[in-house]
């Protein structure tokens, strides 16, 4: 029997990339649900070509194909996040809006293949408490995560996990060009093609701060077992420690279609897309560093925020989203980013156990008060 998945963000980086993952081990997999924000066009294609019972747009729009049902914004997200037909969900849509479809797919009993940073990193503590209640997998779908998910045998043997950077543009770069960095430049990520969100985190390391507050979650691992080291050819994804001090990490070539498809065909490993076959040789060395806290500061401040929980990661994760869409703006500067997101943090009043409402009235008040701030 095949396996009944649901992709929402199907056409976002991630989603695009996981049909190409299902179109090659088709046999293994039918699609019954897509969602989209805006991208009707991609969308009627992907319909045409994958034939899912039921489709998600953000607002009204025409859809080709008039057999299909198609629900609109959050309400409709839930409802297809709620069916029980899904044997797992990918949750591959960025931002705050993949929360409470995550949530509601849990509540029903559904696996989940999460690519969503803010699900873990705004409501870690609620979501895998009920994925526990509820006996739901949450399989990461992040190369680090994915990896480190690799690598663990036996959890409780493990002591630490090392999560690996690229290090971003700005590596070897100096400070000082850091500063006078352009949006232009920030973008040109010298490993991954990603959305331009994600790639300014990656240049400041956000985004490596954020993966360490998600592995916290994802694991059970305290902040001070986690490991982050600079590895500019992300050729280990990541890797874990165990108590005797051997160490397993997990190598490919950077792709995103392997930790995809692990993510949905667990514990099973077939041929799916193959990039050309791995060689040591032909990678001759692997260099690894320790991050530059000075130059990237973010990543000490994500741990600190990790550590002091609560609505701490929220204030982190909003204040940050807010500076970098200011940034994208040409409105501040790349360092500004990490001044801004400090400042609102510094300025933050915890609070502990917020519930879900809490949760999204904490990150609005937090967005308000960032533009607020840099604007003036
Ligand atoms: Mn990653």
């Amino acid at each position: 029997m095949k396996k009944k998945i649901t992709i929402i963000g199907s056409t976002g980086s991630i989603g695009t990339q996981a049909l190409e993952v299902i179109e090659k081990i088709s046999d293994e997999f039918e699609i019954i649900g897509l969602a989209a924000g805006s991208n009707v066009d991609l969308l009627n294609k992907q319909i045409e070509k994958f034939h899912p019972k039921t489709v998600c747009l953000g607002k009204k729009a025409e859809i080709a194909d008039k057999s299909v049902k198609v629900l609109y914004g959050d309400e409709g997200l839930e409802e297809l996040c709620s069916n029980k037909e899904n044997d797992i969900i990918l949750v591959a849509v960025s931002g705050k809006i993949g929360l409470r479809p995550t949530i509601s797919a849990i509540k029903n009993g559904i696996n989940i293949a999460l690519a969503n940073k803010e699900t873990l990193v705004m409501a870690g503590d609620i979501v895998t408490k009920l994925a526990k209640e509820n006996n739901v997998k949450i399989f990461p779908v992040d190369s680090e995560h994915s990896a480190i998910h690799q690598c663990i045998k036996d959890i409780s043997q493990v002591s630490k996990l090392i999560i690996t950077a690229s290090g971003g543009p700005f590596l070897h770069k100096t400070v000082e060009d850091m500063k006078n960095a352009t949006v232009e430049q920030t973008l040109k990520h010298p490993r991954w093609n990603m959305g331009r969100k994600i790639t300014v985190d990656s240049a400041t390391l956000m985004n490596k701060g954020l993966e360490v507050i998600e592995a916290h979650h994802l694991f059970g691992f305290d902040y001070d077992n986690i490991e982050v080291v600079v590895h500019p050819q992300s050729i280990v994804y990541s890797a874990v420690e165990y108590a005797d001090g051997s160490v397993i990490a997990q190598l490919g070539l950077p792709s995103m279609h392997i930790p995809i498809q692990y993510a949905i065909t667990y514990p099973n490993r077939i041929e799916g897309i193959k990039s050309k076959s791995f060689s040591f040789a032909e990678i001759a060395h692997l260099d690894f560093e320790k991050p530059d806290f000075e130059k990237f500061p973010t990543v000490k401040l994500a741990y600190q925020a990790g550590k002091e929980g609560g609505s701490a990661t929220i204030c982190l994760n909003a204040a940050n989203e807010e500076a970098v869409f200011a940034f994208l703006d040409n409105k501040i500067k790349l360092f500004d980013i990490y001044a801004i997101t400090k400042k609102m943090y510094n300025a933050h009043n915890i609070v502990k156990n917020p519930s879900i409402d809490e949760i999204f009235a904490i990150d609005e008040e937090i967005r308000i008060k960032t533009r607020e701030l840099i604007n003036n």
